[in-house]
């Protein structure tokens, strides 16, 4: 192994400055140019104050008109404002979980998608009641998917998978009545609050709010992150790669980007057939290459090793290298300049959900019950267009990162299993991570995740703050954007222990594990609840008095919101980078960076200054060890 040296923000905005430049060659625009455009951004909309729900305003609340004209005041819009953004990204994350239930219901023996995972499809089924013995898998697979597609539109009744929370978690949420019923039915009644004249109260908004997010942790997203571990493998540790070096010059390079990996797997599954890397050959590549952009990237990296390319603020500098034959799309985070930035390239750009419909794209709908097909017609595709390269225009910035990856909440504990050594028989529980908590070799753990955002450098603030946290000995498990700036960075290598402090570093040595803990996509922070679930009841402490901590220090979109407020509806206090357009209500405010303490056990701290943030949590894991007595 050569020495390890970390790579710096500089040097990844060194490599983008020159795709800049052959951007402005070819007359591409680019987001560092709308960014300019665009700023300043609005202040009504930056405070919440602006409402738009009906049609005798759009009204906006000052000092001199405090109340729209139906009379609804500052707290109220605000509050309206927040929840529909919730339910936005609660839609969205647990539609994506709906998708890969009906994927479930495609699986057969011989077809296009299999069970790779039955072990887990049928410990699931088990915790749900349902008769495992003597059934075929695949029965059993389509009766679980049936089930899992009951949870968006059952009449009666509340989540099943919330009965994996510790009972204390558990009465919280029916205590403070936020238990989420029907997924569907959370959002609906979201849209339902907020249309004129029905709340304005904005405690009974903000409470539902916690509602919808807490149906997509515990509902939509926890069973898109199960059902996809079920056909397309638990991720196990995997070696990788990350940036954009991983695209290759000689190869035919197919870029895959969003979040659904019933695509992504299949098109890896294609691309890596004899048939097809012979019809690469054919038009003169070496071979093909897959990478990622987003959440489908953590996807098929946690479970194939395939490398990526980069998170969010990178997709267009995929097509500026000029080497990208196709970048394929399914759901969410995808810049429809993608369209007009495409047609400067060769770049084939491929839609392929009715969801995301995007100008400039080539649409190619694909659905499970016809997968393998499309995909090897995109692929097809891909391999077709090499030939049409502009040699001129080819960049690839010569930067990447070796990466361990692959730590699902089973390989995590399998990991904790190697390290058990005493008398009491450990494996598999969390217990040898809270005894290493407890005696302080570690101080505690943070759950980074989250986007990139223009208004933080990107990637400067994740990165910064897990090196903080890594020499307080803190751990850090991360998923969606910020596990793929830790990966660029170098922080998924094994070697990267040595940016530790001496406990972590012994740790990592021991557990035979980076840092920097690779948990996966979006959805899967719901792995994350997991963790600290089993942590909270092998512990006996509340999930609230774990020196744990959730952290998005650049976050942008509506289901990071969504996110936010399950996560701290599950008692986890977590530290934002950016502020939610809420400020403009003290009450909302208030309610969310503190208020909501007495009705979950947690809440939200905002902080812009990124270097204050990092200080900030590291003093509060410390506060609550000090409660803990450790
Ligand atoms: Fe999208 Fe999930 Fe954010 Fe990245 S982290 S920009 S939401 S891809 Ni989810
Ligand atoms: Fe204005 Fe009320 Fe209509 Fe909103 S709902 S636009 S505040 S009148």
């Amino acid at each position: 192994m050569g020495e390890f040296r970390m790579t710096t923000v500089e040097e990844f905005e060194a490599a983008t400055a020159r795709l800049l430049e052959t951007a402005e060659k070819v007359g591409a625009d680019t987001w560092q140019l709308r960014v300019k455009q665009q700023t300043p951004h609005c202040k009504f909309g930056e405070t919440g104050v602006c409402c738009r729900l009906c049609s005798m305003g759009p009204c906006r609340v000052t000092p001199k008109a405090p109340r729209g004209i139906c009379g609804c005041d500052a707290a109220g819009i605000v509050a309206r404002n927040y929840l529909t953004f919730t339910a936005g990204g609660a839609a969205t994350h647990s539609d994506h979980g709906r998708e890969i239930c009906h994927t479930l219901h495609e699986t057969s023996a011989d077809g296009d998608y299999k069970v790779k995972d039955p072990a887990k499809l049928i410990r699931i089924a088990k915790e749900w009641g349902v008769e495992t013995e003597g059934k075929d898998i695949y029965d059993l697979a389509h009766e679980m998917a049936e089930l899992a597609l009951l949870e968006y539109g059952k009449p009666f009744g509340t989540q099943r998978f919330l009965k994996r929370a510790p009972e204390h978690t558990q009465e919280i949420w029916a205590r403070e009545g936020i238990e989420p019923r029907a997924i569907d039915r959370e959002v609906s009644q979201s849209m339902h609050m907020t249309h004129m004249g029905c709340s304005s109260d904005h405690k009974a908004l903000i409470r539902h709010a916690l509602r919808a997010g807490l149906s997509d942790g515990w509902g939509g997203s926890m069973m898109g992150t199960e059902f996809s571990d079920v056909m397309f493998g638990t991720p196990h540790e995997i070696d990788t790669e990350a940036n954009l070096g991983v695209m290759e010059v000689e190869n035919v390079n197919i870029v895959v980007h969003g979040h659904d990996p019933s695509l992504s797997e299949m098109i890896c599954e294609v691309a890596d057939s004899k048939e097809m890397i012979e019809k690469a050959k054919a038009v003169g590549a070496k071979g093909i290459t897959i990478s990622g952009v987003c959440c489908t990237s953590n996807e098929v990296t946690m479970r194939r090793g395939i490398p990526m390319a980069g998170n969010f603020l990178q997709q267009e500098n995929v097509v500026l290298t000029g080497a990208c034959e196709a970048i394929i799309v399914d759901v969410q985070c995808i810049f429809p300049a993608l369209g007009p930035l495409s047609k400067c390239f060769h770049t084939k750009f491929i839609t392929t959900s009715p969801i995301a419909q995007i100008p400039g794209s080539e649409f190619i709908p694909f659905s499970p019950e016809t997968a393998g097909r499309d995909a090897k017609k995109i692929v097809e595709m891909a391999i077709e267009n090499f030939k049409n390269r502009k040699p001129e225009l080819v960049h690839i910035p010569d930067q990447k990162q070796k990466a361990t990856v692959g730590f699902s909440f089973e390989e995590i504990i399998h990991k904790l299993d190697g390290v058990t050594n005493s008398f009491v028989d450990k494996t598999g529980t969390t217990l040898p991570l809270v005894d290493c908590v407890k005696s302080g070799v570690l101080r505690g753990a943070v759950a980074m995740v989250g986007c990139n955002n223009p208004k933080v450098r990107p990637d400067v603030a994740h990165i910064g703050l897990m090196k903080k946290f890594l020499e307080n000995d803190i751990i850090v498990i991360t998923t969606g954007c910020s596990a793929q700036a830790a990966a660029k960075a170098g922080l998924m290598d094994k070697r990267a222990k040595d940016l530790c402090g001496a406990g972590l570093k012994r740790v990592c040595e021991l557990a035979d594990i980076p840092p920097v803990l690779h948990m996966g996509s979006c959805v899967d922070i719901s792995r994350m609840m997991i963790l600290a679930s089993e942590i909270a009841k092998d512990s006996g402490w509340k999930i609230s008095e774990i020196p744990v901590l959730g952290c998005a220090p650049e976050w942008m979109s509506e289901k990071a919101v969504s996110i936010g407020n399950y996560v701290v509806a599950t008692g986890i206090d977590t530290y934002l980078g950016v502020e939610p357009y809420a400020t403009g209500s003290k009450e909302v405010d208030e309610l969310l960076k503190g208020g909501l303490r007495d009705w979950v056990e947690a809440c939200f701290t905002v902080e812009t200054d990124i270097d204050k943030l990092g200080d900030m949590m590291v003093e509060a894991i410390e506060k609550k060890r000090e409660a803990l007595g450790i």
